[in-house]
């Protein structure tokens, strides 16, 4: 009796396992070129969200306005350098929460189409790739080199084990999975590489899953960048024919569904740059056209966000070009996650190819003018180093790069003495084009200029012998892009100055953000005012100023009018860089849930070049993202 019974709660138990399995299932219909969900068909109308440029109190919000415009699933890049920014050591907490997102995705009822990389561009530093990868001198990125593709092993089985119960068919919200990202637009077209994170993907996420490539719209991409076994799909914008790019698909993939993994619904700007927008009739139309195709399409982006910190990438074309701090993308969803009017057209668009979720789409989050902000200097970098630098310089008869200092963004300060009398203007020049990117020269404290990467690569000095030479370099942003993303930071080769190469040099990583975290400068003025201002207005200094709220705290944006270049941070928080002499973003966007409603908010400026007379700051409701200043 008893085996019996046993034996009936064992059947159905599998009876129930049976159909649970076959309710949840995401397949490819070749046959009827669609998507199968649970055995029907199913067409996603996705839109990509970046939770590493979305504050995490925010992920919830955003989420809810893209499920009200009606989009059924997100797709989202996991990026490997902000989960293990030192190599072996893994970051999944707060903003890194990949799980939390999925988790909250799921809650609001969006489907996730994961991009896992491990390379993803995105306007990323370095494409998302670790920057310790490049203490290898000889690695080649994207490729099968064995060094790199043992990262990526360990990397990966870290990643795939964490997200393998979030598959659909095992009861979560991943309907499919991209390998690398638009693998056929760079130089290497691999195939081992490709094939070995086909066969990595499969052994941590099984047979079932959807697995798929996405690549430009041309045949030397669609040849390099696809894979038997992996679902070929590509991506373009508004400038494209639909009929044509779709068509050169079908000669890489002839059945299955078609999908634009990327519809590229605005663009990016670089500093300097005209900001970039893409026209909404032209969106809406096409998205119309593609959706009555039946094709899968995902938004890039829905909503953008922010490269807080040193997050953005750069592109090196023609010449070495930083992404901006803003990335608004001109996308439906704006920085701030305010509803456009571009999300509007979408919306409508949408409506005609499926249910509209009831109820009204969450209105704008409110958005404060706190006013100006006087500030007061600080000091000059050259000054602050027993603080900014706690651990001492290396001493060096050559040149160190970032990477070879496992000091992998920010700031790097290189120190060493004027080898002789420099009485008149002396050329101090690198030779090797090695400024990566920026450098600000000062001698015995006193600012003499600043090189730039593929610009300036000579500034006069003037001094005497064994002043003190300091040159602090900036990194703005690894190449996400292209054949150089292994774009290793610092100063690159020799210096020359007059005759003399330079060497001997002391180097001092700055851990700026470590201790503007912990309540520096704010914490310490009184000490600081007492030995700190040593020269001018002009060169690397740091600033410092609190905002004290009259109200409940809400987003603002900070503006740096009259400043030259720099970072800010508010509340020990890296917002990114501001450069409104280039343009064309000239406001900071300064989430509300980072500012205190009591207590007063420290905002830390460092200055790199020039600051203005009035020394201070304005925050303003609104965001200017698109004044490019007249070139000086
Ligand atoms: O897949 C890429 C995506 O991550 C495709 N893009 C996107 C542009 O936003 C983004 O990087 C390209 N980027 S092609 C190259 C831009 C060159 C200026």
């Amino acid at each position: 009796m008893k085996s019996n019974i046993v034996f009936v709660f064992v059947s159905l138990c599998s009876a129930v396992m049976n159909v649970l399995a076959d309710e949840r299932s995401f397949s490819i219909d070749y046959k009827n070129n669609r998507f199968l969900k649970d055995g029907k068909p199913f067409q996603y109308i996705s839109g990509s969200i970046h939770y590493s440029r979305v504050p995490r109190c925010y992920w919830k919000d955003r989420l809810l306005k893209m499920y009200m415009t009606g989009l059924n699933a997100v797709q989202v890049y996991v990026p490997w350098n902000f989960h293990e920014p030192v190599q072996g050591i893994y970051k999944f907490e707060g903003d890194r929460d990949l799980e939390y997102f999925l988790d909250l995705a799921n809650q609001t009822g969006l489907l996730v189409i994961l991009r896992p990389g491990p390379y993803i561009c995105a306007e990323w530093d370095m494409g998302g790739l670790p920057a310790w990868l490049l203490q290898n001198p000889d690695i080649i990125l994207r490729s099968s080199d064995s060094d790199y593709l043992h990262a990526v092993s360990n990397w990966t089985a870290v990643l795939l084990t964490k997200v393998r119960s979030w598959l659909y068919q095992r009861g979560g919200n991943i309907i499919s999975v991209q390998v690398e990202n638009e693998y056929g637009s760079y130089f290497a077209c691999d195939y081992n590489y490709m094939r070995h994170l086909h066969k990595l993907f499969r052994f941590f996420l099984g047979e079932d899953v959807v697995l798929f490539t996405t690549d430009g719209n041309t045949d030397k991409e669609l040849v390099c960048g696809t894979l038997e076994g992996l679902y070929a799909t590509i991506d373009f914008g508004t400038d494209t024919n639909v009929t044509t790019a779709f068509s050169r698909l079908r000669r890489f993939e002839p059945h299955g569904p078609l999908v634009n993994s990327e519809f590229y619904t605005g663009w990016l700007d670089h500093w300097g740059d005209r900001h970039a927008s893409v026209n909404i009739q032209n969106v809406s139309t096409m998205l119309g056209h593609m959706l009555s195709m039946g094709a899968s399409v995902n938004m890039y982006m829905f909503e953008g966000g922010t490269n807080f910190g040193y997050w953005n990438g750069a592109d090196d074309d023609t010449r070495f070009r930083s992404v901006v701090t803003s990335y608004d993308y001109d996308a439906p969803l704006s920085e701030a996650g305010d509803p456009t009017d571009k999300l509007l057209a979408i919306r409508e668009v949408i409506k005609n190819f499926r249910e509209i979720p009831s109820g009204p789409l969450p209105p704008a989050t409110p958005k404060m003018a706190y006013g100006f902000v006087n500030l007061q200097k600080i000091g000059n970098i050259s000054g602050l180093l027993d603080t900014l630098s706690p651990q001492g310089p290396v001493q060096s008869q050559h040149l160190l790069t970032f990477e070879e200092m496992k000091q992998y963004y920010g700031f790097m300060l290189y120190r060493t003495k004027l080898p002789q009398d420099l009485p008149s203007a002396t050329p101090l020049i690198s030779p090797a084009n090695g400024i990566h990117d920026r450098a600000y020269v000062s001698v015995n404290g006193v600012y003499q200029g600043v090189m730039e990467r593929d610009v300036t690569l000579v500034v006069n000095v003037t001094g005497r012998l064994a002043d003190q030479l300091d040159i602090l370099v900036e990194n703005m942003g690894r190449v996400n892009f292209g054949s150089k993303i292994s774009d290793r930071k610092g100063l690159l080769g020799n210096l020359i100055l007059g005759n003399d190469v330079l060497t001997d040099w002391l180097i001092y990583s700055l851990d700026i953000d470590e201790v503007i975290h912990s309540g520096w400068p704010q914490s310490m003025r009184k000490d600081i005012r007492s030995g700190s201002e040593t020269d001018g207005g002009s060169g690397p200094t740091v600033y410092s100023g609190t905002l004290q709220l009259p109200g409940p705290a809400h987003d603002t944006f900070i503006r740096c009018h009259g400043w030259t270049k720099g970072q800010v941070w508010i509340n020990g928080v890296n917002l990114g860089r501001y450069w409104p002499q280039r343009g064309p973003q000239q406001t900071l966007y300064v989430p509300g849930p980072l500012l205190s409603s009591t207590l007063p908010n420290n905002i830390t400026l460092l200055e790199l070049e020039e600051a203005p007379q009035h020394s201070r700051v304005l925050f303003m409701d609104r965001p200017l993202l698109n004044t490019t200043a007249a070139p000086p």
